[in-house]
């Protein structure tokens, strides 16, 4: 399988993060995608490209052109702020209490994007989670670049391809980044691939978390349906979207499926419902699957609580390919550092309806434990 990569990810060199107020080490951090990147190569079986440059005009047919200019300007704004900050969060989120009372057309009119970069990061952000630095919006552009790439080679015939993209995407809605994710690469990827194709399009979520970004993109489309396996919003992240009565509006009505799990989910519970996932993906036509691939699912994911085990990324990328469907493979989350390049080799692999033997040397033994 070819797979797009770029160190460009590099730029975006995060090690700390706010968690409820507090820094914490972060957990979006480079070296996962470097540890993904080392386990594909150490498999043998996969080939690596470099992402060709695709510009802005693919990412502003899903985002708000202001929403690219503020990260692309934020951080010499903070640094013209000499805040001495190492990286930029929000001081103040426009919640939505905030105007109550107002008319639609009042906020509308009167609420508008601030001019200090404390201000603007609320405006345009979604929560603390996100840690803007120098280097994040050449990265972010890169990873859009990798998934685009991904979507080349697929549409130049590949079964399926692999977009190794740092940062990650799903939470990263039209007008708002957050979540570690700062432009939507699969929302991104999907849309390209309806304006090449005049096809409908498929986007399966398999991140830990709902992907509210990716939903909100496609809310009211009947060309791109949503279906999303992810922790229930009564517990995780990003708590106020992703429950299963979020079906979609207007010619989106039915075009969003999610399917919150509880907490200790188990490979068995898990493939029932990617089992139901792809079943509503084959109800609608198209000939390609934009897969959002997360291992934040995993059982030792530190933000996660499922119990997944390796096996059942291969088994789910086997059921996913055995659609027939043509995959666009785009990396989101997943923060158990040792495990995830065996886990990426086990998911493709599978898409590949190739056997999957762990390989030590990788990552199994470092910690010494499976769990489930
Ligand atoms: N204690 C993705 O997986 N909350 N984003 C983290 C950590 C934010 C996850 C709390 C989680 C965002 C792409
Ligand atoms: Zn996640």
């Amino acid at each position: 399988m070819q797979a797009v990569y770029t160190p460009a990810h590099l730029a975006h060199d995060i090690t700390v993060e706010t968690f409820m107020g507090v820094p914490i080490p972060a957990n979006e951090v480079a070296e996962r995608a470097e540890k993904i990147r080392m386990a594909l190569e150490a498999d043998g079986g996969f080939d690596f490209l470099g992402p060709s440059e695709h510009g802005e005009d693919p990412i502003t047919a899903v985002h708000d052109p202001g929403l690219v200019r503020f990260l692309e300007v934020a951080w010499s704004e903070l640094r013209r702020q000499a805040l001495g900050r190492p990286f930029l969060t929000a001081d103040t989120y426009p919640n939505r209490n905030m105007f109550e009372g107002m008319s639609p057309e009042a906020v509308a009119a009167l609420v508008r994007e601030p001019q200090q970069a404390a201000g603007r990061a609320g405006y345009w952000g979604l929560d603390s989670a996100a840690p803007l630095v120098a280097g994040t919006y050449g990265a972010a552009r890169a990873a859009v670049d990798v998934a685009l790439t991904t979507v080349d080679l697929v549409l130049g015939g590949a079964r399926a391809a692999y977009g190794l993209c740092r940062p990650p995407g799903h939470h990263s809605a039209r007008s708002m980044y957050g979540g570690y994710c700062f432009f939507n690469n699969a929302a991104i990827a999907a849309e390209a691939i309806v304006r090449a194709t005049g096809e409908r399009v498929a986007i399966l979520d398999v991140d830990y978390h709902h992907g509210n970004g990716t939903q909100q993109i496609f809310w009211n489309r009947g060309d791109v349906r949503y279906v999303s396996i992810h922790a229930d919003p009564d517990r995780a992240y990003p708590y106020f979207l992703g429950r299963a009565d979020e079906v979609g509006e207007g010619a989106g009505r039915g075009e969003n499926l999610n399917i919150p799990l509880r907490g200790g989910a188990t490979n068995e519970d898990y493939l029932a419902a990617a089992d139901r996932a792809l079943e509503a993906i084959l109800e609608a036509p198209g000939s390609v699957i934009v897969v959002s691939l997360g291992f934040d699912t995993y059982g030792l994911d530190p933000i996660g609580d499922f119990a997944l085990t390796t096996e059942v990324y291969h088994e789910v990328g086997r059921r996913t390919a055995a659609t027939g469907r043509r995959l666009v493979v785009l990396q989101e989350g997943g923060y158990h550092r040792p495990s995830l390049g065996e886990n990426a080799r086990a998911w493709l692999r599978g898409a590949e309806g190739r056997d999957f033997d762990p390989l030590p040397s990788t990552g199994f033994g470092e910690h010494g434990v499976v769990a489930g």
